[in-house]
């Protein structure tokens, strides 16, 4: 029987489609390609996903790109109801808070993550991470606003619109959050769930088999 085939090292945005693979209890095959000339941006893989960037997915044939369309079809496939809203208005907020997060707050997040943390100290820029940490502080905050009114963000539950934007801004766990508590908390016990930490994990052992020649290619490749 076919599997799910994810494709992506788990150190990429891979770690979003892993996350809700691994939430809805699918069974899946991944397929650890690396970024750029090494893995995908090879001819192979360039029939996946011809933007020759990670992750993919191939669920029995159908292949799509973009990670967060990954996760709402993967969550509205296995999980209507459940992690995936039921209502036209829950659906749409959904898409609301996943466009949010990469258009508002990816690009920040990114560079202050490998300014802050993962690039060798050297080669750090701490222009680029004040540069980061000034176009965050307004969208955090908005966020902050929506967890004064309710735990998740549909409501009491966690579901795919908490997974998009926790798992966008996940590497910002380890960033000092006074001015915006309620993101901070939130962030905790969505990355504390037990599909999360597992991802996580795969994430770090990804993450500590990759030489800082491996790092400063993420950043020069995408502009970080
Ligand atoms: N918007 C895309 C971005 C994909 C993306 O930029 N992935 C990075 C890895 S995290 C990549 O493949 N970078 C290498 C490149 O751009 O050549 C998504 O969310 O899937």
């Amino acid at each position: 029987m076919s599997r799910l085939r994810i494709y992506g090292i788990a150190r990429t945005r891979a770690f979003r489609a892993i996350w809700i693979a691994k939430e809805l209890g699918i069974d899946y095959e991944h397929i650890p390609i690396e970024i750029g000339e090494a893995g995908a941006k090879k001819t192979e893989y360039l029939a996946v996903n011809p933007n020759g960037r990670l992750p993919a997915i191939d669920d029995d044939g159908f292949v799509l790109w973009e990670s967060l369309a990954i996760t709402l079809y993967l969550a509205k496939k296995h999980g209507i109801g459940r992690l995936y809203p039921a209502t036209l208005e829950a659906e749409a907020r959904t898409w609301q808070w996943s466009l949010w997060a990469l258009n508002e707050v990816d690009r920040g997040v990114n560079i202050w993550s490998l300014h802050a943390v993962r690039l060798p100290p050297e080669d750090r820029n701490p222009d680029k991470l004040a540069e980061a940490l000034k176009v965050l502080v307004a969208p955090l905050r908005v966020l902050d606003r929506e967890f004064a009114e309710r735990p998740y963000l549909l409501g009491d539950e966690f579901t795919v619109a908490d997974l998009n934007v926790a798992a966008v801004i996940s590497r910002a766990i380890e960033m000092d959050m006074p001015e915006t508590p309620n993101v901070a908390r939130w962030l905790r016990r969505c990355l504390e769930r037990s599909a999360a930490r597992e991802a996580r994990r795969l994430r770090a052992e990804s993450d500590a088999a990759s030489p800082p020649d491996a790092i400063r290619l993420i950043a020069r490749i995408n502009r970080l």
